[in-house]
């Protein structure tokens, strides 16, 4: 049996890993000067550090022919899809729906709701827009994934403690097995992201796991190599 080394116990991926990654919300809106993140004072270069690791994990993963689920945060231009209690509380100099330099914020189809050109989805991934924190919330994430017969999630992106947490727990109560890349996701409040690790791996893995990049790809070498003999 393969596994990725991991805490607070090893992974195991079963012999034919019905494993797929998914990479949540690294969308202009939170990524760049000038998007919603930077309007709302925060520190956007704390989120671009982990873009070259992500990268690599993704050629892992391309490399693997693992299934590859991008998600952005984004609402109708109507905001139909939005509740009042969102809006209200998203109050900064700006909010969602109101204009910046990268169109209007956090609204689909908008230049800053898309994906950071450095990991870009490839044809054939799969993009799911999401108008709530958790990627399974009025989603079709979970067809797409029951279509696929996959039970496996190693979970990515921003930010740590908000979207990548909510999507954590939402599939975690789904019965689907979840590990949190460690250095592919990342918080705006490094404290954050670090109780937010803890929690996840906390009593016995209540949440799922946590393991570093490195050792996730180490565990999908070994079990391409173990299927290939
Ligand atoms: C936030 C997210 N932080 N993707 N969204 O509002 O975590």
């Amino acid at each position: 049996m393969s596994h990725i080394f991991a805490q607070p116990y090893d992974y195991e991926l079963p012999p034919q890993p019905t494993l797929a990654l998914i990479v949540i919300d690294m969308q202009r809106d939170f990524m760049e000067a000038g998007g919603f993140g930077d309007i709302l004072g925060n520190d956007v270069d704390r989120l671009r550090a982990i873009v070259p690791t992500l990268q690599r994990l993704l050629e892992g993963c391309r490399d693997l022919k693992i299934p590859i689920f991008h998600t952005v945060e984004g609402h109708q231009p109507d905001l139909s899809d939005c509740p009042q209690s969102k809006l209200k509380r998203g109050k900064g100099p700006v909010t969602i729906g109101d204009e910046s330099s990268m169109g209007r914020i956090l609204i689909l189809g908008e230049p800053g709701n898309s994906i950071i050109p450095e990991l870009a989805p490839l044809p054939g991934e799969i993009l799911i827009s999401k108008p709530g924190k958790g990627a399974f919330y009025k989603t079709n994430l979970e067809p797409q994934l029951k279509a696929r017969n996959i039970t496996h999630l190693l979970i990515t992106g921003v930010t740590t403690e908000v979207c990548v947490q909510s999507t954590m727990r939402e599939a975690n109560d789904r019965g689907y097995e979840c590990l949190l890349v460690e250095d592919a996701t990342e918080s705006y409040f490094p404290e954050f992201k670090q109780s937010t690790l803890e929690m996840v791996r906390a009593q016995g893995g209540i949440i799922g796991w946590t393991a570093p990049t490195e050792a996730v790809l180490q565990g999908l070498k070994q079990w391409q190599q173990s299927q290939d003999s």
